[in-house]
């Protein structure tokens, strides 16, 4: 898969100087798999991405930060539900122990897109870096998808 290629090469370029090492000394990374944006209304204050960030490593790895180029602000949050009110609580990072798969998915762990600078089209991509806790950094490129779309058809969600 295409975007799956892309992602794995960014991580390699950014663990380091040589490719050659990555097998030996391999910097933390992960796989990051169903990327997508929900695509929001013209006018929307903020969307939100998903995605499942798998950990093949033996060591915990941590996505302490993101950004994106065309919003304004880049958050990592958990949606919670807490006797019947919705809200979004910040994090400080998202820890992906390892040999385990941590999904962004909505309800739960997602990147807030603050304050998008122009409209945001279906099929468009918006490219996500991710910060890890060892100071290296992961691309994602995730195309912006109807959540009905990108949830399987029944739309269902919290
Ligand atoms: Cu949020």
């Amino acid at each position: 898969m295409m975007r799956f290629t892309g992602v794995r090469f960014a991580a390699l370029l950014i663990g380091g100087t040589l490719l050659a090492s990555a097998a030996v000394a391999q910097a933390s990374e992960l796989d990051v798999q169903n990327p997508w944006v929900a695509l929001a209304p013209p006018g929307a204050h903020a969307t939100a991405a998903f995605m499942e960030l798998n950990n093949p490593g033996d060591e915990a790895v941590d996505v302490v930060s993101a950004d994106a180029d065309g919003f304004k602000a880049v958050e990592l949050h958990e949606s919670v539900n807490e006797d019947g009110m919705h809200r979004m609580i910040e994090q400080d990072r998202i820890t992906v122990p390892a040999g385990e798969t941590v999904s962004l998915a909505p309800g739960g762990y997602h990147v807030m897109l603050i304050g998008p600078e122009r409209s945001l089209e279906e099929g468009e991509t918006v490219v996500i870096e991710l910060g890890l806790g060892d100071g290296s950094k992961l691309e994602v490129e995730a195309p912006i998808t109807p959540r009905e779309k990108a949830m399987g058809g029944d739309g269902h969600m919290h």
